[in-house]
């Protein structure tokens, strides 16, 4: 079965998304996702100039090999625009694969280890009393884990925001100690709230200091989370040493992680208790499933990084790498804008009842209408720029 085209489609249903289409003599296609939020024409220029010259002509089936020959020949190895484009390439071909052999993608990576995967929405509030009132809603869906975001007293609307004009980052002010002083009263508080029975998570996306950190993770044991994600950036890993020292919270990491080698230490230390690395944005099934299979000789188990920005085509191949993955842990759901349903035909669906289902059709089950698509032409965006109270630029 040979590869003969390969394009990339590039739409804003609400918010941009990258897909390739890879196309074979046998007639069956397949899709893969390379969104990379806010430098996504990188990934499109990456893969339109580069890649898709070297894969026609090539075995749709040499999954394999065309990840290695993408992976060693540029000489450029890992980044994340590097990895999304192979990652696209691969979710494509392993589509192919499974539609080839007439089965859903979970069976040719081993079958299932689950019949559904447990999966955390995002509650997020201005204040408090809004926070307590969306959980109160998606308990009210059935989730039985969840996220919890909530705007910080004295720094204004959530995460607080000053436009800079269309098109353009947003401007948004941070303070730790405003953070430290009202974070652990708020998960607290939703605690109390929710009872002993609902799993709670929160991210603090990089914003604190390594001595913060683990004063926040020690502070909060009595809550019990689920997790805290991404205390501090793990650019080094050693700062992690620090926080595993002062707390038994569990830790959640790794969604801007591309490579295997980016979690190496953090997995063989223990370091962390979930690997949040997700098909997009680390090298497609071929990369995710070694980092699972590694990371489970030390009992870390999965999570997918699953905000908004991961397309429904990344779902559809987490949920079956998910089906499958015997170190599954949770799946994060944050959801799409309601115009990407006109673009993408999914399989995969929420159950109701607190988890996401990968689906039964053949491939990772999810389709691109290309003319719908047209519909919604790529908008340049941004993530925002955090600085702090002083104007010192600060991590997003
Ligand atoms: O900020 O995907 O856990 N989820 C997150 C996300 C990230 C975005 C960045 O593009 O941290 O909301
Ligand atoms: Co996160």
């Amino acid at each position: 079965m040979k590869i003969t085209a390969a394009r990339v489609i590039v739409c804003a249903p609400g918010r941009n998304f990258v897909t390739l289409k890879i196309e074979t003599d046998a007639g069956i296609h397949g899709i893969g996702d390379a969104t990379v939020n806010g430098r996504e024409l990188s990934v499109v220029s990456y893969l339109q100039d580069h890649v898709v010259p070297t894969l026609i002509g090539r075995d749709a089936h040499a999954i394999e090999d065309i990840w290695q020959m993408l992976y060693r020949g540029c000489y450029w190895r890992r980044g994340p625009i590097t990895m999304a484009a192979i990652a696209a390439v691969d979710v494509a071909l392993w589509d192919i694969k499974a539609k080839a052999a007439g089965m859903p993608l979970y069976q040719l990576l081993g079958g299932a280890s689950r019949s559904r995967m447990l999966c955390y929405p995002h509650a997020r509030g201005t204040d408090l009393p809004a926070l307590l009132e969306r959980v109160a809603a998606l308990r009210g869906e059935g989730y039985r884990a969840i996220r919890l975001q909530c705007g910080i007293p004295g720094i204004g609307d959530s995460y607080g925001v000053k436009r800079q004009g269309p098109g353009l980052p947003e401007e948004q002010v941070w303070d730790i100690g405003k953070y430290m002083r009202f974070a652990p009263k708020m998960l607290q508080a939703v605690r109390d709230a929710v009872g002993e029975e609902v799993e709670l998570l929160h991210d603090t996306h990089h914003r604190i200091t390594p001595i913060d950190a683990a004063r926040l993770a020690k502070e909060v044991e009595p809550v019990n989370l689920y997790w805290l994600e991404d205390l501090v950036p793990a650019e080094n890993q050693e700062v992690y040493r620090l926080i595993r020292q002062h707390s038994v919270t569990r830790l959640a990491l790794g969604e801007i992680f591309n490579s295997i080698h980016d979690c190496r230490e953090l997995i063989q230390e223990q370091l962390i208790d979930f690997i949040r690395v997700t098909p997009v944005h680390a090298g497609g099934i071929t990369q995710v499933r070694r980092i699972a299979d590694f990371a489970a000789l030390w009992q870390i188990r999965t999570a997918c990084h699953g905000a908004g920005d991961m397309s429904p085509v990344t779902f559809g191949a987490a949920l079956h790498f998910g089906r499958w993955v015997p170190n599954f842990g949770i799946q994060e759901f944050a959801g799409h804008p309601r115009e990407a349903a006109e673009v993408f035909r999914c399989a995969w669906s929420y159950d109701g009842d607190g988890h996401l289902l990968s689906g039964e059709a053949p491939g990772h089950g999810v389709e691109i209408d290309e003319a719908a698509a047209e519909r919604f032409p790529y908008r340049r965006s941004y993530l925002g720029n955090v600085r702090l109270e002083d104007g010192t630029a600060w991590n997003y």
